[in-house]
């Protein structure tokens, strides 16, 4: 049998739109064997400043300025001419010569939206090319990082309400999770997550809360704080057939930078005035101990380490507190985080490191210090389900891919009950 060549041959990427309706990148990565991998990038509306930076034309009469011609040309000029007869199974040796080209820090001069669409594409085609599922070939690209058995579907956290900058405008917090117990199967689980999003959907018509989705297929309720939204999750979980605490738990992400007071300080609805971390840390430990939050997603904006240390101290044996923002997927902080006892938890987004290698080494280091992580999407997706088999390749602790609705966002759940058939032994 002659040898399969897994040399890339071609690369093309194009623009496409994602689930807002803004433009983002696809690529296509094509090998000499006439394998292919085709992958997308998806993008923030809530960016954290420490994230690699997202290439965007900035031409007002094009998408509002949001087109990515340029980082298309990248990809189809510069990076295919390095690329073109490089090995595809080696992804390390592919990210490296991806970010010696770039040759910034922050990825703002190729974009951290084509490096990534191309590490992903070429992990993509050389998984096809190997005829193995792409989760398989992720895991064996991971194991140099830390050797990891796949033995399970990450635990999905569900995006039921959407605030913040996700939603109607009215809520400050961004995300009203609910979190199906880890020792439920991921079916299990799923259909947990799907009863309480329909009963929630009941209690806020029945309250008369018009209400429409958010960016990530949650509601987008007119309630008036945010325990409010809290109080509708407690009673969607009341009226399902489902235990709070036993089942489900709630989490939270409050994505604090985008309620800071331009002077300082935390500004939301639910009390008067601004509150200071000191405040506002009383605040949360409040709060926890009337919802018992088993998840809490950047509580404190992204430069306010001293304070998230204080606040792990208080409720950090109990929440999972997670990073989110405040990490950008970094190395460099993620270390920080752990030196300084910071959080328990990593909240990983390819997009913000901008390479699968990149990716692998942060996660790697969360894992070696006993870190939870979240493998998470965008607020702005398409339906490319590559993360999916990322989390599972990696076995990361959950995966945040937004409510169990709307196409973009089931594409990753449905990908992983196909995953789940086929790597889980049936009872
Ligand atoms: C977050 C993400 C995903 P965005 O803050 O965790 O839910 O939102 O993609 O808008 O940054
Ligand atoms: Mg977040």
């Amino acid at each position: 049998m002659s040898e399969i060549s897994t040399k890339v041959y071609a690369v093309l990427a194009r623009e496409i739109l994602d689930s807002r309706g803004d433009p983002t990148i696809e690529t296509l990565v094509v090998l000499e064997s006439g394998y292919r991998g085709v992958a997308s990038v998806p993008a923030g509306t809530s960016l954290g400043k420490y994230e690699s930076v997202e290439l965007r034309d900035k031409d007002p009469k094009r998408y509002g300025g949001m087109g990515v011609l340029k980082a298309v040309a990248f990809v189809n000029g510069e990076i295919a001419a390095k690329l073109k007869g490089m090995e595809a199974l080696n992804q390390g040796a592919i990210d490296k010569m991806l970010i010696d080209l770039d040759g910034t820090p922050d990825k703002h001069r190729l974009g951290a939206n084509s490096i990534l669409s191309v590490s992903l594409a070429v992990a993509a085609a050389a998984a096809n090319a190997r005829r193995l599922p792409l989760y398989q070939h992720i895991n064996d690209l991971f194991q140099p990082f830390i050797a990891t058995k796949m033995s399970r579907i990450p635990t999905p956290t569900f995006n039921v309400i959407n605030g913040g900058k996700h939603g109607a405008g009215n809520l400050d917090f961004q995300e009203f999770h609910i979190v199906p117990a880890s020792n439920k199967s991921y079916s299990e689980a799923l259909e947990i997550g799907v009863a309480i999003y329909n009963s929630v959907k009941q209690i806020l018509k029945y309250r008369n809360a018009v209400y429409s989705v958010g960016y990530e297929g949650g509601f987008a309720p007119n309630l008036f704080t945010n325990l409010d939204a809290l109080e509708i999750l407690a009673e969607g979980i009341k009226s399902s057939p489902y235990t709070f605490g036993v089942d489900v738990f709630f989490g939270l992400d409050l994505a604090a930078n985008s309620f800071m007071h331009e002077r300082g300080g935390y500004q939301i609805k639910d009390k008067p005035g601004t509150l200071t971390s000191p405040d506002f840390i009383r605040y949360l430990t409040e709060l926890h101990k009337k919802y018992r939050l088993l998840i809490l997603e950047d509580p404190l904006s992204e430069d306010d380490w001293e304070h998230w240390a204080l606040l792990s101290k208080e409720i950090g044996h109990e929440v999972l507190v997670v990073g989110d923002d405040l990490l950008a997927t970094n190395p460099d902080r993620l270390k920080r985080a752990i030196k300084e006892g910071v959080c328990s938890g990593i909240l990983a987004k390819p997009n913000q490191i901008g390479s699968l290698s990149e990716f692998f080494a942060v996660i790697a280091i969360a894992k070696e210090a006993g870190i939870r992580t979240i493998v998470s999407h965008r607020s702005g997706e398409t339906n490319d389900s590559f993360v999916a088999d990322l989390a599972v390749g990696v076995q990361s602790d959950y995966v945040k891919f937004g409510a169990p609705a709307r196409g973009e966002r089931v594409a990753k759940y449905n990908r992983l009950l196909q995953i789940e058939s086929e790597i889980i032994p049936k009872k």
